[in-house]
C-alpha cells in the first residue's frame, strides 16, 4: 500500500519537503519545517550553530545559530531536531524556528529550497505519517480537524477522533468479523455436498451481532459534521409578532421583508449572527398559528415547524402589545420542551406596569427563560444574544471525549458495511448460498474492506488525495 499511495496526486516519498507551519504574517516566531531523508543534510548546508557541532545536536533537542538566508544576511534561529523515526512523519525532521515575520519566511523558504527542499503539498507531512504508520486514517482526519475546531464541542469531538476512538471501536467489529469469516471458510473447505453451515442459525446470529454492533456505532456516534455546521437558532411564533424584525436587528441585515400584514413571511430565512465567540445561523420562518391557511400558508407552516425541528435552540417570540392569545399559549405547549427562550417582544409599545404584568404571567405559566425585547429600538437585543450564547453553551457540553465521532467518511463506511452483512444475512439458506457459499464469504469481505477504509487499512488514492488535500500546507 505504501508504495501505491507514494505518488499520490504528486506527492512524492523520500523527497524533502519544507513548509511554513505557522500562521503567515507578523508574529512573534515563525515555524518552517523540513521533513524528509535529507533534512540533516541540508542544516548542515545553511545554519550556522553557535557554540556546538551540529553533528553532535541528539534528536529531540534544540540548538541556537543562525540561519544562512542567502546574500550574507543570517537570521538568528533556532533548530529543533527530531530523527526518525521518532517525529511526526516519521522521517528526519527539523524545525526552524524564526522571528516572525512574512520577509524572513520567504528568504527562508527560497535558502531552503536552494539547498533542495521543495515546498511540501497541503497535508504532506501528516500524509507522510500515515504513510509511516504513525497514525491511522480516521487520526489524520482528527488533525485537520483540531486546526479547524472553533468551539469547545467541536474540540472534544476532534480530540475523539485523534484519540482512536473510532478506530478502536471499528477494529473490534472487524476482529469479530474476521472470527466470523475464518469459521464460514473453513466450513467451505471442508464441506462437499451438506452445506449445513449456510443455513445454519449460528452464522445468521453471528452475522446480525456484528451488525448490531455496527448499527450501535452508527445510532450513538456523534456526526462530525453536525458539529462543524454552526448551531441554527429559529425564531417561531405567530405571525406578525416581529419575527422577521428581530432577525434583521440580530443580524444586522436586512434579509426579511417586515411588514404589518400577518403572513409576510413564507419561506424559511437565515441570516449569519455573531453572538460573542461563535457564529449562529438564525433563521425566520411563517407563523405557527392555526388559523384558515390556504395551501401556501400550509406550506410555509409546515416548513416552519421542519425548521424548528432541526434547530439547536428555539426562541418563542411574543408580542407584548397585542398580548398572548389561547392559541399562542397552545402552540407554545404543543412545541414543548423544543423552546428554550420566549421573547416578549414589542415593549416599546406598552407601559412599564403592563410589561411587569406580562413578564409575571409569563413566568408563571412557563419555566423557560423570558427576556423582553424591542426589535425596533434595540432593547433588550443584547440580553437575548447573551441568552442565545449560553444555551448553545449548555447544548455543547453534551459531547464527551469517549464518545464515538464519526466523519462523513466513517459514516459511509460504517453503512456500506452494514448493507454487506445485510445481503449475507439475505442469502444465508437461499440456494445460490447453499450452491455457492463463498458468496456469502465475499460479502464479509466487502464488509471488512468498507470498515478498513475507515482507519485506511485499505486506502485508494483518490480517497487519500481527497482527505490531504484539504489540509492546509505545513500541516
Ligand atoms: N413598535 C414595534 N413594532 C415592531 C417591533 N417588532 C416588529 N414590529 C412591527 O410589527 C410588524 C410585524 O413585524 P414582522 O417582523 O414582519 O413580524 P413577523 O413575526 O415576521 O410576521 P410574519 O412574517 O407575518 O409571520 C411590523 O410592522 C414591524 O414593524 C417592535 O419591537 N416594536
Ligand atoms: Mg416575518
Amino acid at each position: 500500500m505504501v508504495s501505491e499511495a507514494a505518488s499520490i496526486g504528486g506527492y512524492v516519498s523520500g523527497e524533502t519537503i519544507a513548509a511554513l507551519s505557522s500562521r503567515w504574517g507578523k508574529s512573534a516566531r515563525s515555524v518552517v519545517r523540513v521533513s524528509g531523508a535529507g533534512a540533516l543534510e541540508i542544516v548542515e548546508k545553511v545554519f550556522e550553530p553557535v557554540g556546538q557541532a551540529i553533528q553532535q545536536v541528539q534528536s529531540h533537542t534544540a540548538v541556537g545559530g543562525w540561519l544562512k538566508l542567502g546574500e550574507g544576511v543570517n537570521c538568528p534561529c533556532r533548530l529543533y531536531v527530531f530523527v526518525g523515526p521518532r517525529s511526526y512523519t516519521g522521517e528526519d525532521l527539523v524545525e526552524y524556528h524564526l522571528p516572525g515575520g512574512p520577509a524572513v519566511v520567504q528568504m527562508a523558504m527560497a535558502a531552503l529550497g536552494a539547498a533542495e527542499a521543495r515546498p511540501a503539498q497541503a497535508g504532506e507531512f501528516t500524509l507522510r505519517a500515515f504513510l509511516a504508520g504513525k497514525l491511522d486514517l480516521a487520526q489524520a482526519e482528527a488533525v485537520a480537524a483540531i486546526i479547524s475546531s472553533q468551539t469547545d464541542a467541536q474540540l472534544r469531538a476532534a480530540n475523539s477522533l485523534a484519540e482512536g476512538v473510532l478506530s478502536r471501536a471499528v477494529e473490534k467489529i472487524q476482529k469479530t468479523l474476521a472470527e466470523l469469516i475464518g469459521e464460514l471458510e473453513a466450513n467451505i473447505d471442508f464441506v462437499d455436498e451438506d452445506i449445513e453451515f449456510v443455513g445454519s442459525e449460528q452464522a445468521r446470529g453471528a452475522i446480525e451481532t456484528v451488525k448490531a454492533a455496527l448499527d450501535g456505532l452508527l445510532g450513538d456516534a456523534v456526526r462530525w459534521g453536525e458539529l462543524e455546521a454552526e448551531p441554527r437558532v429559529v425564531l417561531a411564533g405567530w405571525a406578525n409578532v416581529g419575527k422577521s424584525t428581530l432577525l434583521n436587528a440580530l443580524s444586522g441585515r436586512s434579509r426579511a421583508i417586515v411588514s404589518g400584514l400577518a403572513g409576510t413571511t413564507r419561506d424559511v430565512l437565515m441570516a449569519p449572527m455573531r453572538v460573542e465567540d461563535t457564529t449562529v445561523l438564525l433563521m425566520d420562518a411563517a407563523g405557527l398559528c392555526d388559523t384558515s391557511l390556504d395551501e401556501v400558508g400550509l406550506a410555509a407552516r409546515e416548513a416552519a415547524m421542519a425548521a424548528v425541528h432541526r434547530a439547536d435552540l428555539v426562541l418563542y417570540v411574543v408580542d407584548a402589545a397585542a398580548g398572548i392569545s389561547k392559541g399562542q399559549w397552545q402552540t407554545l405547549e404543543m412545541l414543548g420542551a423544543a423552546v428554550t427562550v420566549i421573547v416578549v417582544n414589542k415593549i416599546d409599545l406598552v407601559s412599564k406596569n403592563d410589561l411587569k404584568k406580562i413578564l409575571q404571567e409569563v413566568r408563571q405559566r412557563r419555566k423557560e427563560t423570558v427576556v423582553a425585547s424591542s426589535a425596533k429600538t434595540g432593547e433588550g437585543l443584547d440580553e437575548l444574544r447573551k441568552q442565545i450564547r449560553e444555551h448553545l453553551g449548555r447544548a455543547e457540553l453534551s459531547v464527551s471525549g469517549a464518545q464515538v465521532v464519526l466523519t462523513g467518511r466513517g459514516e459511509e463506511g460504517l453503512k456500506q458495511a452494514g448493507e454487506a452483512l445485510a445481503r449475507a444475512k439475505e442469502l444465508l439458506g437461499k440456494k445460490e448460498a447453499i450452491e455457492s457459499p463463498e458468496l456469502v464469504v465475499m460479502e464479509l469481505y466487502e464488509a471488512n474492506a468498507a470498515l478498513g477504509a475507515i482507519t485506511g487499512q485499505i486506502s485508494s488514492e483518490e480517497v487519500l488525495e481527497n482527505i490531504f488535500s484539504r489540509f492546509c500546507i505545513g500541516k
